[in-house]
């Protein structure tokens, strides 16, 4: 390894080598656990259930939705103790929200920081159903004093040494932002165990940590926080000294669904000759989508894509453009830009958690001379 950061070449995933950046059994087993949305599920405006990415630190809680209680504590004039069937009983809302882990694109860092190695699939889109925490908060009486609120789930693990129950604080104006919901359904149906069951926290545009599952306790905080999930892990640093900045909001960032046929193991992609129409989807979690390019030759040209409507606010943005694919091997790329002039980097600048790799994805794939493929 050398002295200097560098990061992965833009090349096809499979041919992404590094003998000296190797990944070890531990990551393997991380990868194993925590799946990634299988690019193909772009095609869905919502990720059905099973394909959204997972992400899970310790083990998933054995929880009875009968016996679940939310505490809220903290700087508030009242404690309140909520079951399921009480925040069922208040006003819902609908969201579609896409999530993605801060993490995406990690293992293409050179050197990759060691944690769940995801490439670039760390991402879904579903419909939460919950209640709107600002009532709730208000309920409680939360002390003007208050300046973060400390989100506590039920599963228990060592991360760093410290046993702790994964837990992550917000400022007190984005926990009380209108779309923060207690969530309880997910497409429609209970959140499925290892998304949360019975409820979790969704904060719309926020990375995935932020958005904590097994929800068991909210505290309001007159001081900051300052536990493992929010002081040590989930900050912008290059080295171990640096306290760094916090990973808040997600960036810009598209992907392409994959055209053409796949092979088994090296995930080579062959596209037959003629008109293809490259699709996908963009997000940004500052504000919406308003310009998707693509280019079929590495990033060297760009050219617009064709924008659909986004879901909501904070879901993904469909794009499409029609492509005359000519045989030979072309590197295919997109790059969004949302309403604040964010836009997705062509190299994203490495740091030691492995964060925010918004990158430009490279998908390359061989046109075959004929009419072979069938894409
Ligand atoms: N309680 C709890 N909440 C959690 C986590 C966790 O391990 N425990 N993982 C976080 C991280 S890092 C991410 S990216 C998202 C993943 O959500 P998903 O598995 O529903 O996609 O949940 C967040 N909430
Ligand atoms: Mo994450």
């Amino acid at each position: 390894m050398t002295d200097t950061p560098t990061r992965r070449t833009p090349v096809a995933e499979s041919q992404r080598q590094h003998p000296d950046d190797a990944f070890t059994f531990d990551e393997v087993r991380l990868a194993a656990r925590n799946h990634a949305m299988p690019l193909e599920a772009l095609r869905y405006p919502l990720t059905p259930a099973g394909l959204h990415y997972l992400l899970i630190h310790y083990d998933i809680p054995d929880l009875d939705a009968a016996a679940w209680r939310l505490e809220i504590d903290g700087a508030v004039e009242r404690r309140l103790t909520l079951s399921l069937e009480d925040l069922k009983r208040r006003p819902a809302v609908t969201a579609p929200v896409t999530l993605e882990c801060a993490g995406n694109g990690r293992a293409l860092y050179v050197p990759h920081p060691v944690s769940q190695p995801w490439i670039t699939e760390g991402i879904g889109t579903a419909a939460w159903t919950g209640a709107p925490l600002a009532p709730i908060l208000d309920e409680a009486g939360i002390a003007p004093a208050a300046i973060e609120v400390l989100f506590t789930g039920a599963d228990l693990g060592v991360e760093g040494g410290e046993v702790q129950h994964y837990a992550r604080a917000l400022p007190r104006v984005e926990a009380l932002l209108p779309g923060v919901l207690l969530a309880y359904a997910m497409n429609g149906e209970p959140i499925p165990p290892q998304h949360g069951f019975p409820v979790r926290l969704l904060v719309p545009g926020w990375y995935g940590m932020t958005h904590v599952k097994w929800l068991r306790r909210i505290t309001a905080l007159a001081q900051p926080y300052t536990g493992y999930q929010n002081a040590h892990v989930y900050r912008m640093r290059t080295r171990e000294d640096d306290p760094g900045t916090p990973v808040t909001r997600m960036v810009p960032r598209s992907l392409m669904e994959p055209p053409g046929i796949p092979d088994f193991a090296t995930r080579d992609r062959v596209v037959a000759p003629g008109d293809c129409e490259l699709r996908g989807r963009a997000w940004s979690g500052w504000g919406p989508i308003t310009r998707v390019e693509v280019s079929t030759d590495g990033g060297q040209h760009w050219h617009p894509a064709a924008l659909g409507d986004a879901l909501a606010d904070y879901a993904w943005r469909p794009w499409t453009y029609l492509w005359h694919a000519e045989p030979g091997s072309h590197d295919l790329c997109s790059r969004a830009t949302d309403a604040t002039g964010r836009a997705q980097s062509m190299l994203a600048p490495w740091n030691l958690g492995g964060y925010m790799n918004n990158s430009v994805q490279h998908l390359v794939v061989v046109v075959a001379a004929e009419q072979t493929a069938s894409a």
